[in-house]
């Protein structure tokens, strides 16, 4: 028989259809709460049961034991508090006994919380006993202090749906629809291994190693909810799943993705994780080093132990009722051609690894990743989602005064560009912009600001699809600059280059007369005369055309962009 859940029972808290179908009509008149990310990814476990025993979000009582002991107050083990925030104005409006309407961000309404307690925790205290410290490094903290409602819901749910997901459907199972397919196939000893990292070959080797120790069959079910910020997407993440899957042995592996909101909190996290396996099923879980650990913390020290999941794990194997596999990372050794236990490595053995810093290295520069690390089926996904720097999309920010040369630059680095670049370039200069995009726009720090915002955003989106973005403005002011800078950093590269052309040469040259006319007070507010520039202090470049000809503050621009693999 299959393991049985955490509680002995599977709280599936699903309506059935006709009571759901029920209370959907009646949650559109109650408060209406829309879940964040977290919260969403919360409610779908506890609503699968993959959270049992809890049956809703925790209460007061629930909530002070498991922050202290690891325990509900009925004394079951449960480390990870699973908690509704909200802001004050919202739990101030709920009357006595309220329920809510818990809605996606569609407005769809997934279940409704009959509100037992409303409560302030100590988030503080929180911080501190959960995760053991209040370093906002740690991204379960930062989250936890600074972006979480100072108030929360505790309470029973009823469920009306479950969270929409369009993606990857076929991988995504309930607890039930995963114990019913192991039960189908004949699986009753599954080891269960948990990743939110691409998957090398170093991690099938582990793996395979823990299933053939313990006889059993392996379920690699990696967290697609939310990981740790900056981590690989989980569309990439699941198609380097996909194509390892392939290299394991047949009947021996499956593959499905659970919807959790890591917290990051290593080995209180770890225990949870091992909870939330037994409820789909599995009768082992693999613990590896520094399990679900946040890295460094702001003076460069791990948050935990790297062992320390594993000791907590093995501490409470027996009532947890799955079993804990620990296990030493992998390294290969070359002399061996095979992958083994670093603490079974001896003297003779030449010991190679490529970090994740080192693989990423690699992919910005298109350098080979060989095959002892990962599979070329794999590798060529990485490589889809992350093209070396000279196939990316980056912006070209030139921003100085009117008549420092910024178009005819442009204009000379885009043309050297089109010489050999396969990429599609766009450029964005500051008179052209102001006839269509920013059309009706003047020059109040408003209207400049909004001319910046537009450009930043039309040249993330250039860059998001693998273009080159050349901006030509004055951006005279340094928080929209910085603006444009964030907007267009989440794609890819921003470029900024600051032609500091002073003053009196731009006045000097006055190629529109425009100096003269502001000198004139026929134009008023012109940047430079009587309109502030704010000096950027940092731009990747700088260049003056009074002191350069243009062709080689081009030359500049581009051996810059070449030094960066950029062209
Ligand atoms: S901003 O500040 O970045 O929004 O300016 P930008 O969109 O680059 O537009 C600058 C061009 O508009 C002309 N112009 C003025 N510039 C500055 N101040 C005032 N008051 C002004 N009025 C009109 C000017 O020709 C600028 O073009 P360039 O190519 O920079 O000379």
């Amino acid at each position: 028989a299959l393991v049985a859940p955490h509680g002995g029972v599977l709280r599936e808290l699903y309506l059935p259809s006709a009571e759901a179908e029920a209370l959907k009509r009646h949650s559109a008149s109650l408060p209406q709460w829309t879940l964040n990310q977290r919260q969403l990814c919360d409610l779908e476990l506890l609503l699968n049961g993959g959270f049992s025993p809890l049956q809703g979000f925790l209460v007061r009582t629930d909530y002070d034991r498991v922050v202290a002991e690891m325990r509900l107050a009925d004394g079951s083990l449960w480390p990870i508090p699973i908690t509704l925030d909200v802001d004050e104005a919202f739990a101030a409006s709920l009357p006595d006994h309220a329920q809510v309407s818990l809605n996606d961000t569609q407005g769809t309404p997934l279940a409704v919380l009959t509100v037992q307690d409303v409560y302030f925790p100590d988030r503080i205290a929180e911080a501190r006993s959960v995760f053991g410290t209040t370093d906002r490094t740690h991204p379960g903290v930062a989250e936890l202090l600074d972006r979480t409602g100072s108030v929360y819901l505790g309470g029973r749910l009823q469920g009306i749906q479950p969270p929409a997901h369009y993606d990857f459907t076929a991988l995504r199972h309930s607890p039930r629809q995963l114990r019913d397919w192991f039960r189908q196939h004949g699986w009753y000893r599954i080891v269960a291994f948990q990743t939110r990292n691409p998957m090398h070959r170093a991690h099938r080797e582990l793996t395979l190693r823990a299933a053939g120790q313990v006889g059993a069959k392996l379920l690699i079910q990696p967290s697609v909810g939310r990981t740790k910020p900056g981590d690989v997407d989980h569309y990439t993440r699941v198609r380097c799943y996909r194509a390892l899957l392939e290299h394991y042995p047949k009947e021996h592996a499956t593959l499905s993705l659970l919807p959790l909101a890591m917290r990051m909190g290593g080995p209180r996290e770890a225990l949870w994780h091992a909870i939330i396996r037994k409820n789909y099923g599995a009768s082992h879980f693999i613990v590896g080093r520094d399990h679900a650990g946040p890295g460094k913390d702001a003076h460069g020290n791990p948050f935990y132990d790297p062992y320390a999941a594993q000791q907590l794990l093995a501490q409470h194997e027996h009532e947890l009722g799955i079993r804990i596999v620990p296990f030493p990372a992998m390294v290969y050794a070359a002399n061996r051609d095979a992958y083994l236990p670093q603490n079974e490595v001896d003297a003779q053995d030449e010991i190679r690894d490529i970090s994740g810093t080192e693989l990423r290295r690699r992919l910005h520069h298109g350098e080979a990743i060989p095959e002892w690390f990962t599979f070329p089926d794999v590798t060529r996904i990485l490589r889809e989602r992350h093209p070396a720097n000279a196939r990316q999309g980056f912006a070209l920010f030139f921003t100085g005064l009117s008549g420092s040369g910024k178009s005819t630059l442009a204009q000379a680095v885009l043309a050297r560009l089109l010489e050999t670049a396969s990429r599609p370039v766009t450029v964005l200069d500051g008179d052209e912009v102001r006839r269509h995009l920013s059309k009706g726009l003047g020059f109040s720090r408003e209207d400049r600001d909004a001319n910046i915002t537009r450009i930043g955003y039309v040249a993330s989106e250039v860059v998001r699809h693998g273009g080159i973005a050349i901006c030509a403005p004055i951006a005279p002011y340094a928080g929209a600059r910085a603006e444009a800078r964030q907007l267009v950093q989440t794609q890819g590269r921003f470029v900024e280059v600051h032609v500091s052309t002073p003053l009196e040469i731009c006045e000097a040259r006055d190629r529109k007369g425009l100096y003269a006319a502001a000198r004139a007070g026929k134009i008023k507010g012109f940047t430079g005369i009587d309109d502030p520039y704010e000096t950027p202090a940092s731009p990747e470049l700088r260049v003056d055309t009074s002191q350069v000809s243009v062709d080689e503050a081009a030359e500049r621009v581009i051996a810059w962009l070449r030094a960066e693999d950029l062209a």
